[in-house]
Order: structure tokens, then C-alpha cells, then sequence
């Protein structure tokens, strides 16, 4: 199908679209009256949804939602196993044969890998009978520390098989960040590679493992031999064991465990406002319900379609549209293992024309720094098999969204502006392809069965359009919701459960009614001191607390400065200690530290050393800095301990 024009132009509205007619044919989902239909009776409009998308092995549920404030359960008793769902029930079917997953390697000279639903499906279960035989039993954790590889989706799937609790933990933390997943987990085993390739370099990985596996429970590591006699990889005898050995002498099919729908199937880290990332636990029958759904629903995959979503499996895009969604529904992924612009800035524009990829799902960072290559790296492919293009991460810009449509999309295909967080285990709110309407910058509608408000600071609910508040999800909250924090209680109530108390989860995100009649929402972005740096979440906090732990380091306040790609990056300002003088070299062995602490995402842009403006009760006015790094007027400055602080500031950034 080629060149078809999925939408039109709305004729009376600006920057209003609309799923065209051929659309509308093919969409799953194509029927507005679902929004007030699944409304009207949300617990049972979801456990229908549980019931027709996935396969139980005991769907009688005792109860459909239960709701003890701040905690709730869905289908509460159901029997279900994640993996089952995604495969089992697949080879049973043509689709055995028909392509899971295809792995474009990095380097152009590797051939892609290929696995068929039923290679998946023998894989998973030679390696749950590997971790087995390595002692992990239900509700133990493993850590995942992998690039993007096919074991990566082999090794979350196995666990999900016997019952293991997975966490995966980007490949591009530090060792330090993934130790502090391990112990809080308390992981027994850990899933790693020797190495990978970044821009054709081989890189490795092991080291890091090593290093981060000191000190913690972890008794075994496996490691994928990715890149083999290009690194050199030290083996520890009686704690190591490479992937392909594990395999070797294990039975073909492993029975998967019957889990109860409310058991957990992973934890994910994720930066809150405090210097410790938290562990957002998600559980099996929910989660697997919403993924399948919104899987189905936002990105409208059928049997014909390749979905490419360029999300790493680090986080929590990758988890639900990389491996659950897709998987629980039969459909067939596109997963690349490198960088975006190796060997040439049209890398993902080349995979596009040469597997005829007709869905991309990618963040508004990626798409600016597209924009900034040029458009001519587009224009030597042909990218007609596109047919939906979806975006997440971060509220995307107006001209973003028209580059995207237009250079990408060729104006043919919807953007789906999908909002929702590593906490909501899948999307919540954005326009489905066969209903619309596409607008640029606005998310859309809460999906079919879900409810939303926006408040004002006292809990009032606004009505009017365009006028900023919080946005708050309301119950019956939606099925794939987090059940929890990983041994945290108290931060799971902090944090959602009480601003406007243990009933209404506040998102942490300023949204508005963009448009009453339309009913749809826009996203302004964070109210927190959460950053989004290319996409992915970062706390103030945990970049504050790695500077101060330098010796001449007195005390810091990081802001989130606006950044022409990323979106946004941190900005450090730092008081030294006495002794202490600012220098190039310290600057540079700062931001160092970060990154070697955090990772790279994580280093601060610029570091600003003077003294901190603080009220005279002594708190730091981290509005004054994030105007300073804005280039806002910074306002009245007469209340403050110290307002020459400012002026001082204020030079060094215009610098
Ligand atoms: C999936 C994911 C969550 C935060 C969220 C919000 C921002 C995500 C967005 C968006 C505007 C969108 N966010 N999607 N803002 N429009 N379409 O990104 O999870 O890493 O946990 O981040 O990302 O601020 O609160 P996570």
C-alpha cells in the first residue's frame, strides 16, 4: 500500500487532522462512541478487555477492582503468565512462523537476525530452564544489564515464564547506578554481555557488571558473548557463566508458572524527586491487559505491519512496546542495536526503506536532532510503508510535529502523541489512529475506560480551556498502574498519593483542556524537580547529591536548562568550600564525576560556581536559577538573604 493517505485536513480548524477514510477501514478501533461506552461501566469494559485480549488459565475473577486506598488490584484471583501470553498462544497458530523479532545489528557488515515466533518461544524456554538450574525460583529478582540485543527481550520473557521478577537497568548506567538497582532489589542473578558496539566501537560491558556486582547478592552473572574475540573478557570461575553454556544442556520447554494476576512481573527504576531512583513495581494481569490493548489500540498493529520503536528496553517504553505489547498481540518488532546516526545520520531512514517499517514510535529528542542533520539524509529514502508515526517522551513542539508529519510521515500518516509514565506501565493519554484528531502538541484523550482531571492547587477541578493545572488520573485507575515502590511505602504515598489525598493520583505533570468541544488534553510538562533529558528521566536531586560528594564540593542546585536537542539538560551551580578555587580542570573533573556516577545522560551542560541565592530561612531559590538558565527576568530579588548572589550568577550565565 503505497503512498495512501491515512488523514485529512480538518477544512474549518488549523492544525486539526483526521483519520481518512481508508483509515478508518482498516483501524482496530474506529467507533467514537467507545470513549463514552467504556465509561459508563469502566470495571467492566476492562475485565472484558482482560478476557478478549489475553489467555487466562483461570478468569474467574473474585473481584474485577478492588480499591484500598492508595492501593487497588485488578482481577483479583485471575491465573495468568506473561510469557504464555506472548508466545505459547502464538505458536499454537500460522503466526508460529510468522516473525517476532528482527534485529538490525549496528555494524552494516553483521547480518540482522531473524526469530520467528517459535524461535522466541524455544529460546525463552532453554533459558528459564538455564536460570532455573542456576537456582531462581518465583518472586526472586534478576537483574537485566543488556544492549539492545535479542537476548534482552529472551532473558525479561524467561523470567516472566517462571515467575522471576525482572529489573531491567539501562546499559548505559554506570556501574555505581546499577549496583544501587541490585542492592535495592537484592537480585540474585544478573543477565549482562561481554561488551556491544557504539559507533562501530566495541565497547565492553562485563567490566562494569563486575564492578557493580561487588558488595551485592548477586551469586551468578551470564553473559551474552555479543562481541566475542573483539574484547577482552575476564570470567570469574565460580560466579560467571556465558549465556551459551547455560543453554546447553537444558530441556527444550520449560512449564510456565502459574502466576496470580496481581503477582509481580517486573520493577522498574525510574528518578523521582529524591537522590535514590525507586523501584516502580508492575504486576501481571493488569499490566499485560493495558500493554495488549493500548499495543492494539494506539499504534494499530496487524498482522502485515513492522513496528519500530526506537526506544531502548533501559526504560519503560521499551518493556511495554518492545516486548509485552507487541508480543501478547502476534505482531512483529524491529529492534536496532546502535546509534541512530552510525554509520550515516539516515541510519533509521535506511531501516525503514529496507524492512518497510510501517510504524516508527520514537521521542521528540530524537526527531530536533533529525531536523539538525538535515533534510536531505530523509530525502534518499523512501519511507511510503510508514503508516502511523507516534511520539513520546516529552511534550513535542509545533514545528517538530510538522517536520515529523511532513518530512516523515510525507503528510500522509497520524502522529500519535502518546503521554503517560514509567508509573502507568502503558499509554493513557493520546488520539487512536482510526479516531483522531491529530494536533500538534496535544496529547489527546484519556484512552477508552480511563479518567482524568485537571486541578488547581487546591484540588479544584478546571474546566475551562487553556487554563494550566495538574494533571490527576481518577479511579477505577487504569489496570497496567503501578501497584507500588519496591520496599518504599512510604515514598509510593508521597510522591502520587498525597496532594489531593489517597484516592486521586496526581501525575506530577501540568496539563490544560486544549480544547473543550474536542475534549482534548495538552501536556506542559513536569511540576516537579523531574528532568527529561533526551527523553529519559532524571532527578535534580541525584545529579546534586554525586557533586557533593567532592571534597570541594560545599553544596549544589541543579535546574533543568532548555537545550536546542535534548529537550533539556542540567546546569549545576555549586559553592566550594574554602580552599577551594573555580577552575576549567575542576569543572571538567566535575561533570566527569557525574557522569561516571549516573551516566551520561546525566552531565551537567554547564557547571556555575558563586553563591547560591537562598531566602533568609536558608532555602535555595532554584526558581532564580532555572530564570537564570531560562534567560527570564529573574523578579523581585530584595526579599532574599543574599541577592547580590544573583547579580553575580547572572554574569557568569551570560557569559
Ligand atoms: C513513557 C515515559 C514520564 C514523564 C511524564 C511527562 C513526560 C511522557 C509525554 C510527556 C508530554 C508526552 N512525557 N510522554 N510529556 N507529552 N507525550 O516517558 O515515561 O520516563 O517515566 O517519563 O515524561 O512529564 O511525567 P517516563
Amino acid at each position: 500500500m503505497k503512498n495512501v493517505k491515512w488523514v485529512e485536513k480538518d477544512p474549518k480548524r488549523e492544525d486539526v487532522f483526521w483519520p481518512s477514510e481508508e483509515m478508518k477501514k482498516i483501524a482496530w478501533e474506529s467507533d467514537p462512541s467507545i470513549y463514552e461506552e467504556a465509561l459508563k461501566d469502566p470495571e467492566k469494559f476492562w475485565v472484558d478487555r482482560a478476557k478478549e485480549g489475553l489467555d487466562w488459565f483461570d478468569d474467574n475473577f473474585k473481584k474485577n477492582f478492588e480499591w484500598n486506598p492508595p492501593y487497588y488490584k485488578w482481577f483479583v484471583g485471575g491465573k495468568i503468565n506473561a510469557s504464555y501470553n506472548c508466545l505459547d498462544r502464538h505458536i499454537k497458530t500460522w503466526r508460529k512462523n510468522k516473525a517476532a523479532l528482527i534485529w538490525v545489528p549496528e555494524l552494516t557488515e553483521e547480518h540482522s537476525r531473524v526469530l520467528t515466533y517459535y524461535d522466541l518461544y524455544r529460546e525463552v524456554n532453554k533459558f528459564a530452564n538455564a536460570l532455573k538450574k542456576l537456582g531462581v525460583k518465583k518472586g526472586d529478582r534478576v537483574g537485566i544489564y543488556l544492549p539492545m540485543i535479542p537476548e534482552v527481550v529472551i532473558a525479561m520473557l524467561a523470567c516472566a515464564r517462571i515467575g522471576a521478577i525482572h529489573s531491567v537497568v539501562f546499559s548505559a548506567f554506570s556501574s555505581d547506578s546499577l549496583k544501587a538497582r541490585l542492592i535495592d532489589a537484592e537480585a540474585k542473578i544478573l543477565i549482562t554481555a561481554d561488551g556491544y558496539y557504539r559507533r562501530g566501537k566495541p565497547l565492553s560491558l562485563k567490566k562494569n557488571a563486575d564492578e557493580a556486582v561487588k558488595g551485592t547478592k548477586v551469586e551468578h552473572v551470564i553473559v551474552v558473548k555479543r562481541l566475542g574475540e573483539k574484547i577482552n573478557t575476564e570470567m570469574n570461575k565460580d560466579r560467571d557463566i556465558w549465556w551459551e553454556d547455560a543453554v546447553k544442556d537444558v530441556e527444550n520447554y520449560c512449564e510456565p508458572e502459574v502466576m496470580d494476576s496481581e503477582d509481580i512481573l517486573f520493577i522498574l527504576y525510574t528518578s523521582g524527586t529524591t537522590g535514590k531512583p525507586k523501584g516502580v513495581i508492575h504486576e501481571t494481569g493488569g499490566y499485560l491487559t493495558q500493554a495488549y490493548w493500548t499495543t492494539k489500540w494506539d499504534f494499530d498493529l496487524h498482522d502485515e505491519d513492522i513496528f519500530f520503536c526506537t526506544a531502548d528496553v533501559g526504560w519503560v517504553t521499551g518493556h511495554t512496546y518492545n516486548c509485552y505489547g507487541p508480543f501478547a498481540l502476534g505482531a512483529t518488532i524491529l529492534i536496532y542495536e546502535g546509534a541512530p546516526d552510525y554509520p550515516n545520520p539516515d541510519r533509521w531512514w535506511d531501516i525503514i526503506e529496507k524492512y518497510g517499517v510501517t510504524v516508527l514510535y520514537t521521542a521528540p529528542t530524537a526527531i530536533r536532532m533529525f531536523i539538525k542533520f538535515g533534510d536531505e539524509w530523509v530525502e534518499k529514502h523512501d519511507l511510503s510503508t510508514l503508516r502511523i508515526l507516534g511520539t513520546v517522551g516529552e511534550p513535542i513542539d509545533r514545528d517538530s510535529w510538522y517536520w515529523y508529519f511532513n518530512k516523515i510521515g510525507g503528510g500522509r500518516c497520524p502522529v500519535i502523541d502518546t503521554w503517560w509514565q514509567t508509573e502507568t506501565g502503558g499509554t493513557l493519554i493520546n488520539s487512536l489512529p482510526g479516531i483522531g484528531p491529530f494536533i500538534p502538541g496535544v496529547a489527546g484523550k484519556p484512552i477508552p475506560g480511563t479518567k482524568f482531571a485537571i486541578y488547581d492547587e487546591e484540588g479544584k477541578e478546571i474546566t475551562e480551556e487553556r487554563y494550566s493545572g495538574y494533571l490527576v488520573h481518577l479511579a477505577p485507575f487504569a489496570p497496567g498502574m503501578l501497584r507500588g515502590v519496591w520496599k518504599n511505602p512510604e515514598k509510593y504515598k508521597e510522591t502520587y498519593w498525597s496532594k489531593y489525598g489517597d484516592r486521586i493520583y496526581f501525575t506530577n505533570d501540568g496539563s490544560m483542556m486544549y480544547d473543550k468541544e474536542l475534549k482534548v488534553i495538552k501536556i506542559t510538562g513536569r511540576v516537579d524537580d523531574v528532568m527529561k533529558v533526551a527523553g529519559h528521566r532524571l532527578s535534580t536531586t541525584e545529579v546534586e547529591g554525586v557533586l557533593t560528594e567532592h571534597e570541594a564540593v560545599a553544596e549544589a542546585a541543579v535546574v533543568g536548562a532548555p537545550h536546542e536537542i535534548k529537550g533539556e539538560v542540567p546546569v549545576a551551580f555549586v559553592v566550594l568550600k574554602g580552599g577551594y578555587k573555580p577552575s576549567e580542570e575542576l569543572k571538567k573533573e566535575l561533570i566527569n564525576l557525574v557522569r561516571t556516577k549516573i551516566g551520561p545522560t546525566a552531565k551537567p551542560e554547564n557547571i556555575f560556581f558563586g553563591e547560591l541565592p537562598k531566602t533568609r530561612s536558608g532555602k535555595i531559590m532554584r526558581r532564580i536559577l532555572r530564570s537564570l538558565v531560562h534567560g527570564e527576568p529573574v523578579g523581585d530579588t530584595t526579599t532574599l538573604l543574599n541577592p547580590e548572589s544573583v547579580t553575580e550568577l547572572e554574569k557568569q550565565v551570560k557569559g
